[in-house]
């Protein structure tokens, strides 16, 4: 990974290529997983089972889609008691966070004879997408899961593809059951989200699929928006640490590979105001990467999106985060309340030298599904506002109605709407008569 000085490249291409980072075409799949979701609209479980067949490798019945009681019983015979205890603390913190984020209905009245308000209501049905394989984690079904227990939804249907002995992975089936959800179908990919817009026998259609998954999944969530609602869609991590002298290099690496691990098409970058600290990060980046697990991964990512780059302010540093608008932003700095007053366009923002992104993922408590690819710039973290939805109230008595009744008609008459101006005027005119 090389050191950059701000000040010797050309600013441009550097923004240009952080800013052109993971961005995925998906014109290219359009076809294929258009298909995918006709014939599931056409032949529901039917053609479940064949695509779970032919890409799963496993071939179930109709009656084995929703898992079973005792599947949930195996599943908690083979995951560690820490497991299930961690689980329950970070189930507890997302809990309480999110449950700040609760909106109330509200009615006010300033007028005689006025009332107006907001009233709020759940999205009835949800379905949440689990990734099979590595990307099966059992935190993501917490994050996507816990707003809309608090939002107060009230059927929540989870998809994820069976394991190739036609299990599914019991991580994720405890944590379901850690919240109370047992709605869950053995079937991914693309025909998951068929099945989830659509509705087959096995699967009702619900009303907004959110969680992440894979270019098939992601394609097929484009392309039913609009019969249903959908998240946003989730692109490789990515992280950005603003770092000055205070910051321990050894902290710094470790939270770029923390990321950096996610995929090859991760990005991890650190924006310092020391040269010293960035030379130190780097080396202690090469020593970390030994260690790891996913060492191809992350070599590939940080050669493909990583930096460090030199900057001679903190106000430097903070006008490029705020231009690549990263999913996780962490100040690793002597004052990071002062600093995170300049920022606006960031996922999630880490403060001080003890709060690693790797807390945010797992248990403080805020969410982790957050926008990537420079989204930041216009979407939230995924929230109980996602689940919910609002309807506007109105009360007018008839005097109330009667000091507006000629701008309504006015304005009706202006747009040829006679039924409009009509639908004020009948109620007074028996006054007339
Ligand atoms: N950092 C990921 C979420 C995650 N990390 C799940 C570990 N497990 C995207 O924000
Ligand atoms: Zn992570």
């Amino acid at each position: 990974m090389e050191v950059l000085d701000f000040k010797d490249i050309d600013q441009q291409t550097l923004l240009a290529k952080l800013e052109g980072r993971n961005t995925l075409d998906f014109r290219e799949y359009n076809e294929v997983v258009q298909e995918i979701l006709d014939e599931v609209n056409k032949k529901g479980d039917q053609a479940l089972l064949s695509y779970t067949e032919k890409f799963d490798g496993v071939k179930l019945t109709s009656g084995d889609l929703l898992v079973k009681p005792e599947e949930f019983e195996r599943a908690y015979e083979k995951v560690s008691e820490d497991f299930i205890k961690a689980l329950r603390v970070a189930i507890e913190n997302i809990r309480a966070y999110h449950s700040r984020q609760r909106q109330n209905s509200w009615f006010i009245s300033e007028q005689q004879g006025i009332f107006l308000g907001q009233k709020i209501t759940s999205i009835a049905r949800v379905g949440i997408y689990v990734p099979g394989g590595t990307a099966a984690y059992p935190s993501s079904v917490l994050m996507n899961a816990i707003p809309a227990l608090v939002a107060g939804v009230k059927r929540i249907a989870m998809v994820t593809p069976p394991l190739k002995d036609g299990s599914v992975n019991p991580n994720v089936l405890v944590a379901a059951k850690e919240l109370g959800i047992e709605e869950i179908y053995k079937v991914g990919g693309a025909q998951a989200i068929g099945a989830l817009a659509f509705g087959t026998d096995s699967i009702p259609k619900v009303n907004k699929i959110v969680g992440p998954g894979n270019i098939y999944v992601a394609t097929a969530k484009r392309l039913v928006y609009g019969y249903v609602d959908i998240d946003m869609i989730a692109g490789p991590s990515e992280i950005l640490v603003i770092a000055d002298e205070s910051a321990n290099p050894r902290y710094v690496a470790a939270d770029l590979l923390s990321q950096a691990e996610h995929d090859t098409l991760s990005s991890a970058i650190c924006i310092t105001t020391s040269r010293f600290l960035a030379e130190q990060i780097k080396t202690e980046l090469i020593r970390q990467t030994k260690e790891l697990e996913r060492k191809e991964i992350v070599e590939a990512s940080l050669k493909q999106f990583g930096q460090i780059i030199v900057v001679e302010t903190l106000e430097e540093a903070t006008t490029l985060a705020n231009e690549i608008a990263p999913e996780h932003l962490e100040l690793c700095v002597a004052q990071p309340f002062e600093l995170v007053q300049a920022i606006e366009n960031a996922g999630s923002i880490f403060l001080g030298h003890f709060a690693p992104e790797s807390l945010g993922d797992y248990i403080a408590g805020p969410n982790h599904v957050l926008p990537t690819s420079g989204t930041a710039k216009f979407y939230s973290p995924l929230s109980v506002d996602d689940f919910i939805k609002k309807s506007s109230l109105l009360y007018y008595d008839r005097s109330a109605l009667e000091k507006v009744k000629n701008e309504v008609m006015i304005l009706a008459q202006v747009e040829g709407l006679t039924a409009h101006k009509n639908a004020v005027k009948v109620r007074f005119e028996e006054d007339e008569e």
